[in-house]
Parts: structure tokens; sequence; C-alpha cells
């Protein structure tokens, strides 16, 4: 294993001291003297006689590193992912990370922080680190539900699974996680349960954030686009939350956007923390909001509706103030602007330190996260702990977060709204022409002009959990979680060019239901905010008639979780080729939608655009199966010219029957009907 592979074993089990042996073969650090917390060396030495497996040894640093901006984030002390305190300090730590020169003195710099700061914190900035620092390439985190299992699943599960621990290797048995544990369906937002408690939906958005963290060195944060990400990749999070109710017949959510009103849905969520295995907090429904002071948290009311005002001010002039006094244009740049407006909203929304101007627009969406979740102790005097909204790897289990994210979303589209509309220029692409559209799922043979279906069902999954079970004997204890599935599929596109060349076309692919929650059928404007993005790739249309393949796996959006143990054999924790830089996407499972057991209607819509306009240069090479739709490529330029979430993230121009008349004027366009079908059946993998 390379020099810097082994700093992976840091993750197995965060609590077990550094010391200990680590993974299935019993690996340990061989750490200096000076590193341990506790001189309890009798101790040591006991461990050290009884590990057998490999020894890696650590460089002592000299002199060792200084970590008083740390101290006074401890294990008891709740780091948020959204609190100005907590973020500032791990940016701190991450900055710390990337500068260690070599391998020998990262892993010697994590070795001595492990044991001493909130893990929650180290485990951050590290993971942060590791998929940042070139000499890291190829190096294949462990999954977050592994190390700290208690924040993906009920804390019985966990307890379940250390009795399961004890047992040898041929009587243990998978435990199982109940598909309904956080509420019955007398709560009616329990019919989404299953999309908002997903482990994968949950590792995705704890890892774009790893990928997108909005403090550290600029190097990190600066990231093409990835203001404007952070609006698209949530867009389409509330816009998918929105299709899986509607396909549950719930309505669409209801912004949290009067900070006066009580917040209608409750939340309880049955985890604890990861780091002083404190249960979280719980929350009632219709609590209602209050200025926060804490010592870890502080957000005031009044400023929120201030901040929010002043980008609303931004939003409506076209132009942010910055900190010198000076405007700066909120560009489009397709219209040859040379500033992003999008992404400098992003910036500024969320906050990130890319913000224009933080100290005038605030930190509206962080702050959000951190009144919402302090709701239940907004001044501490329970000294409860943080709800789940903050901790990126918890919050899209609770029902608030997509309120929350729909009014974020509003003020996006505010922007987008008051920018010139989509005209046919920027939508067609004359002399290319779709014929035909279908969709076969892999069980269906080719039905001429029969209606397209997609199959969706319950399948069940099981991963390791043994690498988070601290002090527990060692070997593999696997839980088993049942979590949607479709049948797997391919699109059928007949496309022909009548240029007389070859052209490059982007065929992007997005779908929507058909019918909202009184039953009345969308136009195609109604459905923009709620079509989800499935695919994007490119082609070289040859004149005359192209028919393309495309496999629902290949999807630009998504990624194959792999659950799978890496603590067995230590070859796993480094990516092969195919994987390589291929580590965040949205779960492939969750491509599609529920739909519903009578069949939900619904509208599927390709496009091609012009490949050259949409061209953008790539440097390095990447992965073959990416996820650069709602991940961008880490590194890299984001790999398409075009708004994100063209061509729906802004009104057009023209009409609906320009499209979905009888002479479709906009040939490059084909709206297809879909129907997606669930069935009860439950697959076991
Ligand atoms: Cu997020």
């Amino acid at each position: 294993m390379s020099n810097i592979g082994k700093i992976l074993y840091l993750f197995y089990r965060p609590h077990e001291p550094i010391y200990m042996g680590k993974g299935e073969n019993n690996v340990h650090f061989g750490i200096p003297k000076s590193y341990m917390v506790r001189q309890n060396l009798s101790l040591h030495t006991i461990l050290k006689s009884q590990t057998t497996g490999e020894k890696f040894p650590v460089v002592a640093l000299d002199p060792l590193p200084d970590l008083s901006f740390i101290q006074e984030m401890t294990d008891d002390d709740t780091f948020s992912d959204f609190s100005p305190k907590s973020s500032t300090i791990a940016g701190k730590l991450i900055t710390m990370f990337m500068n260690a020169k070599d391998a020998d003195e990262f892993v010697s710099l994590a070795a001595y922080c492990r044991d001493r700061i909130n893990k929650h914190m180290f485990f951050y900035a590290l993971s942060v680190a590791i998929l940042h620092r070139p000499d890291c390439r190829g190096l294949k985190l462990p999954s977050n539900a592994e190390i700290f299992p208690s924040l993906y699943m009920d804390l019985s599960v966990i307890n379940r699974a250390r009795k399961e621990a004890a047992l040898a290797d041929d009587s243990k048995e998978p435990v199982e996680i109940p598909q309904n544990y956080s509420s019955t369906n007398l709560e009616a937002e329990n019919k989404v349960a299953y999309f908002r408690e997903d482990i994968s939906l949950n590792l995705h958005h704890y890892h774009w954030h790893l990928v997108y963290p909005f403090t550290g060195p600029m190097e990190i944060v600066k990231k093409d686009r990835r203001g404007e990400l952070f609006y698209y990749m949530h867009q389409q999070m509330i816009a998918r939350y929105n299709f899986e109710r509607l396909s549950n017949g719930l309505n669409r959510v209801v912004p949290v956007d009067d900070f006066n009103d009580p917040i209608p849905d409750g939340y309880f969520p049955k985890l604890a923390s990861g780091t002083n295995n404190r249960p979280y907090p719980s929350r009632s429904p219709n609590m209602i909001l209050s200025n926060v002071k804490r010592k870890d948290a502080y957000v005031n009311i009044g400023k929120l509706k201030i901040w929010r005002n002043r980008i609303f001010e931004a939003i409506h002039t076209g132009y942010a103030l910055q900190p010198d006094g000076n405007r700066i244009k909120l560009g489009v740049p397709e219209k040859g602007d040379t500033e992003n407006g999008i992404d400098m909203l992003g910036n500024m929304i969320e906050s990130c330190v890319l913000s224009v101007n933080s100290k005038y627009y605030g930190s509206f969406h962080n702050s959000g996260h951190d009144i919402i979740a302090h709701i239940h102790d907004p001044d501490h005097r329970y000294l409860e702990t943080g709800g789940v909204m903050g901790n990126n790897a918890t919050a899209v289990r609770d029902p608030v977060f997509y309120a929350w994210h729909a009014h974020i979303d509003d003020m996006f589209y505010e922007f987008k709204r008051n920018i010139p509309g989509y005209d046919t220029d920027d939508l067609g692409f004359p002399s290319i022409v779709i014929k035909e559209v279908e969709v076969l799922t892999d069980n269906q043979t080719l039905k001429p002009n029969g209606n397209c279906e997609l199959s969706t069902f319950w399948q069940k999954s099981k991963m390791d959990v043994s690498g988070g079970l601290d002090f527990a004997q060692s070997g593999s204890v696997m839980v088993q979680y049942t979590h949607l599935q479709h049948i797997s599929f391919k699109y059928i596109i007949k496309i022909n060019n009548n240029f007389e060349g070859n052209r490059k076309g982007t065929i992007r692919i997005f779908l929507a239901p058909k019918y909202g929650e009184d039953g009345t059928q969308f136009t195609l404007i109604e459905q923009a905010r709620l079509f989800i993005e499935l695919d994007k790739f490119t082609k070289t249309l040859e004149p005359g008639e192209n028919i393309i393949d495309r496999k629902s796996s290949e999807s630009s959006v998504t990624l194959n979780y792999d659950m799978t143990s890496v603590w067995k054999n230590p070859s796993n924790l480094i990516a092969n080729e195919e994987e390589e830089d291929c580590k965040c996407g949205w779960p492939q499972h969750m491509l599609i939608p529920k739909g519903s057991a009578e069949g939900l209607h619904c509208s599927l819509f390709v496009m091609v655009s012009d490949g050259d306009k949409d061209h953008v240069e790539y440097k390095a090479k990447h992965c073959k199966k990416d996820a650069s739709s709602y991940c961008g490529v880490i590194n890299e330029m984001y790999p398409d010219r075009r708004a994100m979430g063209y061509p729906f993230d802004r009104p057009w121009i023209v009409k609906d029957d320009f499209i979905l008349g009888a002479d479709n004027k906009m040939s490059n366009v084909f709206v297809a009907p879909v129907v997606i079908r669930f069935s009860e059946e439950t697959n076991c993998v």
C-alpha cells in the first residue's frame, strides 16, 4: 500500500485511540511517544503486543503542530457545518492539512490531530484535504455511513449491530433497518421518508459539500462556477423531492419564507451524534423560530430579514454592492457579460468565502440551517446540541430542509425571472430534427408506437458498519436496508442531421410529472421548475439519420454507491482507474422517481443543442462514468458552457404550442409521454 494510502486507516473506528489495531488486518500506526494523548504506556504496550498486522511508522514532527486554535472545539462540543465558529476553525484545519509538504508530513499531522480534536471536524477537514491533495489522487474515502453509522440509521440498529459483532462470523445475521423508523403513516410526510432517509442520498449531500466547502484555502473553495452549482444541485434536489411528492399524492413543498410562521413539519430523527454520542434532538410540529444566542451558534431573525432584503435589492437592480462601495453587475454570460450573476448569487446566498460582500449580504442560507437546527434550545438553557439541519450528513432527512431550500430556490429563480428569457435562437438548432424518442426497460421488447413505461420497486441492500462500531470485536457486521430501485432501461433517439457535414450535438434529457396536485395537466412552462435532469451527453451526428442508443446506467447525473466494506482488504482503499475522480453523484437507484402503482404520467423531454456552442475545453482526462451534471469535475471547468439547468433555468419567450403544436417549429426538441409504474414487490441483492 502506498505511503499516503495508510492515512485512510485513520477513519477506522474514530473513537478507538490511534494506537489500537485498525481494519480487519489489524494494521497499526507506530506513533512517536510525544503523540500519545494520555501517556497510558502500559495499555499501549499491551495493545501493541496484541497487534499482529503491518506497522505504519509515523514520522515525528518537530516542533509539534500548534492546535491552540482548535482546542475550544472538543468532542463534547457540537460541530455545526453552518455556524461561523465551526466553519472558520474547520477552514484553518483544512489549510493546515493542505499545507503539509509531503505525504509523510500529512500522515503525521493527521495522526497527531486525530485523538485531540472534535471528531466531526477532524474527519470533515481530513476528507476535504484528501479529496483535494494531488498526492491523494486515487484514494477512496471510506463511506461516512460506515464510519459514523449513527448519523445514517436508527440507534437501535447500531445497538443490535454491536450484539452481532460479538458473535462468531458464521452465526452473524444482517441487522434490518426498518423501512419506516422515524414516523408512521399517521404523518403524511412519512410517505416520502424513503427519499429523505435514503442512506446514499445523505452520503451524496455530505460528499457534495466536501467537494464544495465554503471555507478553507482559496485553491479549494474557488472552483469553476461553484456558486452556480450550489444553486443547481439544490434546485434539482427540490425538483426531485417534488416529483416524489406528486408520485405519492402529496402537494409540492411549501417554502419557509416567513420567519414568524410556525414550521408545520416535525422531525424525530432517532440518530446520534458521531462525536459525543448525544441523541439528535427532535422538533415537534408547528414550532416557531426565535433568535439563537448560544456559545456555539448565533442567529438573529432581524439580521436574516435585512440580508434577504439586500439580496433582493441586488437581484432587482442587477448589481451587487462591493465592500469598497462600487457596484458589480450580476451579469448573464450568454448575453456577453463578463460576470456570471447566478454564480455570484450562489456564493452570496450560501454564503461562502467567495461572497462579493459577506458583511453586507451576510450568510443567509447557512444561518437558516443554523437557526432551524437550534429551534428546540435557542439560548442553550437545556444544554442540547443542534438538530440534524446543522450537519450536511443528516440535513436532507428532515422535511424542513426542502422547505428551507425551496425558499432559497425561489430567491435564485427571482433572479432568473428578471434576466432575458430564452428565445428561439437560444433554444433552437435548425436542421437537426428529433424524429422519435423511445424508452425501453431491460425486460421489454420493442413495441412500435407503444407507451413507454418505466418500472420502480423496493430493493434491499446490505452494508458493513463494523468500521463504525468502536471497541466492538472486529469482523464484518452487516445491516440491511430498503431503498427505491428501477429496472434499468435505455433511450433510443432517432435524429436527422440535415446539415451537409457532421455536427456535434449535446443530448439533454429531462423528466417531469405531467399533472399537478389538482389533476390538471401542466403546460411545458409550468413544468419547467419540476424537470429533473436524467442525462446529458455529446454525440457526433452524421448527415442523415442517426440512431442513438443510451443506457440509463450511463447517466451524467448518477453514481453507483459501492457499499462493500473497505476494511477487509487494503486494496479496497485505492480506487481503480474507472472510479478515479468519480466519487460524487446522485444515487443511481434514485435516478427515476417512484411513480405510482396506477402509473404516473410524465413528460420525457429530449433536446439536442449545438455541441460546438456548449463545448468546454478539458485539461485532464476524466473518468469513464462521471456524474458531472450535479457535481462538476473536480479541479476542472464545469463541462457545459450553457447555464446550469438549461433550457429550464429561466422562462422562455416562445409559446408552448411553438414546441408542442402540430407543426413543431423547434425540431431539435421532442417530448415523449412516459409512465412510471411502481410495484410493491421487494427484491433482494
Ligand atoms: Cu446542501
